[in-house]
């Protein structure tokens, strides 16, 4: 659909758009994010899809992201897209369980949008957490809803115990997480260099305990793991591709953040994480997979090190002492155990992901479209 819009000019594009809009049933979506650098493109996809309608965006302080600074930059991204008016909330600020957390520079990256302004509005974050606002969003729909997930499962594990009476009202939970035969993405040199962790995927790392919780349930998961996003490297010829198309706000915002992590891009180090989760919650061409079953590695030491964020309360928000891991093999995942069988994405189309995310975020503000 997204590849014929490509020979259209943005005047015809407009009235498929509304056409389209008026006459197809889209994919209800309720958004989870931590609000790193790739969960923004990630929103400006799954809120200007016309397949996706968006019911929400919950967003935990686990993540990159922290809650007070969530609830502003939410509401300035959506701003920019096809669904600006969606609820958004906020959940815990920390994990279930464990002392891990993501290096502060990439969480106060997440806090100021790298730098990169975006319309400063006066919507306020609903008055429910993102527990509540999931199961309010579920209990108001008829037809089953599609959970994204594009950061810890925190606030899927604590709905999932709260609420499993919700549970048929999901056809399936997409994640962005874990990874099986990739190599991990822990160490990064400058940041975490000599981590012992050389396995686990960092949203699972930061609250291994809720991504175990998650895959022990009957809710039908797809893993978009580092097996692979890395299929789908972002590289400087795709930066200037990228810039040489944008036509709307929310491109001319990526595009700019793609200016201002060009370091990042030449490191080689950068792939289509959440984004390409967020594709394929509407084109499953792009997780080609198998159903195997899956669980999340966690020893329980006596004290902690270097990896422990001290600033953690000792206490964990359900009451319990909060308890230490081993580093090393915190947050793995792994294929085996007894868990129901997950769908693990292993293979996916490069470069059809990379034509959706020019396409979708330069896809006009239904409030930009002129009258014929
Ligand atoms: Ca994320």
């Amino acid at each position: 659909m997204l590849q014929r819009f490509s020979r259209l000019s943005n005047a015809s594009l407009a009235v498929i758009f509304a056409i389209f809009c008026s006459s197809v049933s889209a994919e209800k979506v309720i958004y989870d994010t931590d609000m790193g650098i790739d969960d923004w493109s990630a929103m400006l996809v799954v809120a200007n899809h016309p397949d996706i309608e968006l019911l929400g965006v919950t967003s935990n302080g686990v993540g990159e992201g922290h809650c007070a600074e969530n609830m502003v930059n939410i509401p300035g991204l959506l701003a920019l897209s096809n669904s600006p008016d969606v609820p958004f909330a906020c959940g815990d600020h920390y994990p279930i369980d464990g002392y891990f957390a993501f290096p502060g520079p990439w969480r106060q990256q997440a806090d100021t949008l790298s730098g990169v302004p975006v319309p400063k509005t006066n919507r306020q974050p609903t008055n429910m957490d993102s527990v509540e606002l999931i199961h309010h969003l579920l209990s108001q729909q008829d037809e089953q809803v599609v959970l994204l997930s594009a950061g810890s499962l925190t606030n899927i594990a604590q709905w999932l115990h709260k609420y499993p009476d919700d549970m048929p009202k999901v056809s399936r939970l997409v994640m962005m997480g874990g990874g099986f035969d990739a190599p991990g993405n822990i160490i990064v040199p400058g940041f975490t260099g000599d981590h012992p962790n050389k396995k686990a995927e960092w949203n699972i790392y930061v609250d291994a305990v809720a991504a175990e919780q998650v895959f022990a349930s009957n809710l039908a998961v797809e893993v978009v793991g580092l097996d692979l996003t890395n299929q789908v490297k972002v590289t400087p010829e795709y930066a200037k591709r990228f810039k040489s198309e944008v036509r709307t706000p929310a491109a001319k915002f990526w595009d700019k953040v793609l200016d201002d992590n060009d370091w990042f891009i030449e490191s080689e180090e950068y792939y289509f994480w959440d984004v390409l989760a967020a594709l394929v919650v509407v084109e499953p061409e792009l997780c080609q997979g198998e159903l195997q079953s899956v669980w999340v590695e966690f020893s329980e030491v006596k004290s902690g090190g270097k990896w422990t964020d001290t600033s953690m309360p000792k206490i964990t928000e359900a009451g319990k002492t909060r308890s230490h891991y081993d580093p090393a093999t915190f947050g793995i995942t792994l294929i085996g155990g007894n868990n129901p069988a997950v769908k693990i994405c292993r293979h996916t189309e490069p470069q059809r992901a990379f034509d959706a995310l020019i396409e979708i975020l330069n896809v006009e503000r239904q409030s930009d479209i002129q009258p014929i």
